[in-house]
């Protein structure tokens, strides 16, 4: 365990990537998306919004934006309505890295969340935290049981509040005190990059110091099957939306079993969109 989150460039060796998770938690995937992608995620984000003034009234004042502060604006419900998204989710690096150090808890694999972030001039540091903290009674193991990703859409700089993360810091009791701020790395990041960590490793959003650099993040995320996922996916995407996904997203929606957990009238919940 060291001090330093490792970096990988593209061609990502799966070993490397399982040994960066195994022994500090994280791991950036330096490149990850091209500037193309970025740039057209952000503008199709801002198009929705300025098409759906609801929308960005909920986006700038819910739940989790306010444990993010007001500087920050969230939107959920991408899937369903922002079109490069499910492009992005299904990374095949980051899907298969995920499958892979899940896997020893869980055959299934579900999305966790996937919702769009800005942080903006003036948003303060964020405490440090783990994105397991709504499964506290889930032990926490050698194994992870969810993987967060922070997808930099935007150059993550020191200034404008680049992700802080603690390497090595996802051990102990699930309700374990947060380490000292002096173990704290900060993930600066070019557009494109991705920040894999474990969801239990502790880490933070830094404070936007910038004078007009807006931070803008796709966060997303995979967790075992068998635990309950942050967002409520099967109602965030509607079915006839759902049906026109990729069958591994719809799997990563919900649309899947892990044995008896997520059926469908005792089948497989995939037969509920034969119905749509
Ligand atoms: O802003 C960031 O880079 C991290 C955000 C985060 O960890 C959170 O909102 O839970």
């Amino acid at each position: 365990m060291g001090n330093t989150i490792p970096r990988l460039t593209r061609p990502y060796d799966p070993a490397e990537v399982d040994a960066a998770f195994r022994d500090e938690g994280a791991v950036v995937l330096s490149g990850a998306y091209s500037r193309e992608e970025c740039e057209t995620y952000v503008e199709q984000v801002r198009t929705y919004l300025a098409d759906n003034p609801d929308e960005k009234e909920y986006a700038d004042g819910s739940l989790l934006a306010q444990f993010q502060g007001d500087t920050s604006q969230t939107m959920h419900q991408l899937i369903g309505t922002i079109p490069c998204v499910p492009d992005m989710v299904l990374h095949r690096d980051i899907v298969d890295a995920c499958r892979r150090v899940l896997a020893p808890l869980s055959d299934t694999m579900l999305l966790t969340i996937a919702e769009y972030m800005a942080r903006k001039p003036g948003a303060p540091v964020q405490e440090l935290h783990r994105d397991t903290f709504s499964w506290q009674h889930a032990p926490c193991g050698e194994n992870p049981v969810a993987i967060s990703v922070m997808s930099a859409m935007s150059d993550f700089t020191a200034e404008n509040g680049a992700t802080w993360v603690v390497p090595g810091a996802h051990t102990g009791p699930p309700t374990a005190p947060a380490p000292d701020w002096s173990e704290a790395v900060q993930a600066e990041m070019a557009q494109g990059d991705a920040l894999m960590f474990r969801a239990d490793l502790f880490h933070a959003g830094g404070a936007n110091n910038s004078a007009s650099d807006v931070r803008h993040i796709l966060s997303f995320g995979f967790q075992v099957a068998w635990l309950r996922q942050v967002e409520n996916s099967l109602l965030s995407v509607p079915p006839e939306k759902v049906v026109e996904l990729p069958p591994e997203l719809q799997e990563l929606l919900g649309y899947s079993h892990e044995l008896v957990l997520g059926l469908y009238k005792g089948g497989h919940p995939r037969n509920a969109l034969q119905q749509v």
